[in-house]
């Protein structure tokens, strides 16, 4: 009788025990955020470097109004969509990539990503990261001009008289193959009056978009998409 008592003491133990453990691990537990969880890169060698993965483009629905409310957006001459086809070996390429299409006759073209993120990047210190595959065919050197949108006022929207708009012209040889893309962040200039004039993407006043915006867009072709993918804030260069 006495150790039938012992034994449904235990077994009580055991059970208050295990509850206690899920509900302080169900507490822990964070949800990991679409396109910014670095948990699948552990083999990347740089991975530590990551102070922020604006985006990988994985988990995402290919539908374009998923794509929208993921944050991207596309306008003038080109299309964006997910793509799977393209991807290389590249421990940062997992699965989805960026496709650029041309349609339309408009004589200007980008995307971007309503980021809206404060994070505390060091302007004299971190790069910003990206994979790109750059098409042959039109030119022996493209040019792609990458836009940091800050929200200087934290006020969560962009206007020309608060907020800064920095900008660096990038020269990329076309490849036909992924290249990793490393700029310094004190290589961005100031392209507006309005904002504070510093770089300076904190938790207070974040980055609020990135745009790549392309130059003499109606050389492309159906024949030329461009690809993109990781684009990630990191401390210090890397080597890919
Ligand atoms: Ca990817
Ligand atoms: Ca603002
Ligand atoms: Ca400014
Ligand atoms: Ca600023």
């Amino acid at each position: 009788m006495e150790s039938n008592k012992s034994a449904i003491k235990i077994l009580l133990t055991l059970y208050l025990t295990a509850l206690l453990v899920f509900c302080i691990e169900r507490n822990f537990l964070v949800a990991e955020i679409r396109g910014e969880t670095l948990s699948n890169y552990s083999n990347i060698s740089w991975i530590d470097q990551i102070v922020l993965l604006i985006d990988d483009f994985e988990g995402l629905r290919s539908d374009s109004v998923s794509v929208q409310k993921a944050g991207f957006f596309g306008y003038g001459r080109m299309k964006i969509s997910l793509d799977s086809v393209h991807v290389d070996q590249n421990l940062a390429a997992s699965k989805t990539c960026l496709k650029i299409d041309w349609s339309g006759k408009d004589s200007y073209a980008g995307w971007g990503k309503g980021v809206g993120k404060n994070v505390d990047i060091n302007t004299y210190t971190d790069y910003l990261n990206f994979r790109v595959l750059v098409p042959m065919g039109t030119s022996k050197e493209e040019t792609l001009l990458v836009r940091l949108e800050e929200d200087d006022n934290s006020n969560g929207v962009l206007d020309e008289t608060n907020d800064d708009s920095w900008g660096y012209r990038l020269k990329i040889k076309p490849q036909d193959k992924w290249q990793l893309i490393s700029i310094p962040l004190t290589d961005f200039t100031d392209g507006n009056v309005g904002g504070d004039s510093l770089l300076n993407i904190t938790r207070k006043g974040g980055l609020h978009t990135i745009i790549f915006s392309f130059e003499q867009v109606e050389k492309y072709t159906s024949e030329h998409n461009w690809y993109f993918d990781f684009i990630c804030f990191t401390k210090g260069k890397i080597k890919d």
